[in-house]
């Protein structure tokens, strides 16, 4: 049994305890990985996720009153909250990933019916993989289907985004709840993040004999929020300084020509990240898709580190020993993924090899008394959808 229809069971089995019926349906929505593109998004530039196998299930059943009744199994807790009760500024946690689709739906004058929901994931939280996205996308899917609202994919992104900026107060980009919603087996999503076209590029690395090893180096967000919305402001500083719309519209030619006029050292390293890597998701693609050494791959992966340790500022000093592990250790490249100060490291890696890549990388993980990191190999999956 695969990972997903195993969690549809225990979903199931959690929805017909709590509320003593079957659900309408069941539907998934997975977390992402970022191949390269980071901070990019909200910069108008380009990124290259793709949808992992994990995520999150939802057992759904419409009501006939406007409440939501939600389970989650990782919270262990039933919360329930009035439709018209949620509004920006309200204080839900989690549920406010859930609640606050509904709210959205409603600003754009669609009839909402109240749910029953059970909720379970086997998505790590807090690791950089997009769990929330995973949440608010599933949601979103799902209250489409029951109330016939007949959304485009782009449509179901923008109520989890929504859900997440507005209710849960979480300042986003676009690029986790479009990976979750569109991703593809065997391939990563080019998005260009100001026309949000998704373009499908092949990226079925084991048939070049390689794969794509993913490390959670568990260390704790600290300070996440706060740093987040703070690179937003900066990169804002930094496109109104260039007198650009957003940093996207910088050219790669001249760059440091362009950097050097800039009165702001801070923020031209910002700057310099947000170009350099959204220029890095080009050259990946082009990679990926010229028929060439897909291996060359791994050197712009580990410039993306490069990039996000010293000029963007925001990997943590856990997640640079496991990147340097896996480099040392023969990976041919590596960078931490999402949105950073904690989480995973992705590696390009020989097939066979990330045994011991992981193995290095705990040994690293041990010698400066860091919590001991966990693997597994990632493979690109399809976005949200109805499992039954
Ligand atoms: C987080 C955000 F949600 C994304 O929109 C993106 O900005 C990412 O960080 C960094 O690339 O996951």
């Amino acid at each position: 049994m695969n990972d997903v229809a195993a969690l549809q069971d225990s979903t199931a089995r959690a929805f017909r305890a709590q509320f003593d019926a079957d659900p309408d349906g069941l539907w998934f929505a997975p977390g992402r990985v970022n191949v390269i593109g980071e901070h990019t998004d909200y910069n108008d530039g380009f990124v290259l996720p793709i949808a992992l196998p994990l995520g999150t299930v939802a057992a759904v059943r419409r009501r006939d009153d406007r409440r939501l009744v939600v389970h989650s199994s990782e919270a262990d807790e039933t919360r329930e909250v009035e439709l018209g009760d949620v509004a920006p500024g309200s204080k839900l946690d989690w549920l406010a990933y859930v609640a606050g689709v509904g709210w959205a739906a409603g600003e754009q004058g669609l009839d909402v019916p109240g749910l029953d929901i059970a909720l379970a994931a086997d998505l790590p939280q807090g690791a950089g993989l997009s769990s929330s996205a995973s949440l608010s996308c599933v949601t979103a899917r799902a209250w489409s289907d029951i109330a016939g609202w007949d959304l485009s994919g782009d449509d179901v992104a923008a109520l989890g985004r929504a859900a997440e900026n507005e209710i849960a107060g979480a300042p986003t980009g676009v690029m986790d709840q479009l990976a979750s919603v569109h991703g593809r087996a065997g391939h990563a999503m080019r998005i260009d993040t100001r026309s949000i076209d998704v373009t499908q590029i092949p990226f079925d690395l084991s048939a070049h004999g390689l794969s794509l090893l993913v490390v959670d180096s568990r260390a704790p967000h600290a300070l996440v929020d706060g740093e987040y919305a703070e690179r937003r402001t900066s990169c804002r500083e930094a496109a109104l300084m260039l007198g650009v719309p957003a940093l996207r519209d910088v050219p790669l030619e001249g760059l440091d020509e362009t950097l050097g006029r800039m009165r702001s050292e801070l923020l031209r390293r910002r700057a310099r990240h947000v170009i350099t890597d959204s220029a890095r998701v080009e050259q990946v693609c082009t990679l990926l898709t010229d028929g060439g050494d897909i291996r060359r791959v791994g050197p712009l992966l580990s410039a993306s580190h490069a990039s996000m340790r010293d000029d963007f500022e925001i990997t943590v000093p856990q997640v640079d020993v496991l990147q340097e592990s896996l480099v040392a250790a023969g990976a041919l490249g590596a960078r931490m993924t999402g949105g950073g100060f904690g989480g995973c490291v992705i590696a390009l890696a020989e097939a066979g090899s990330e045994e011991e890549l992981v193995a290095a990388a705990r040994r690293a993980a041990a010698e400066h008394d860091f919590a001991e990191p966990a693997g597994f190999v990632a493979v690109a999956a399809d976005g949200a959808h109805r499992l039954r």
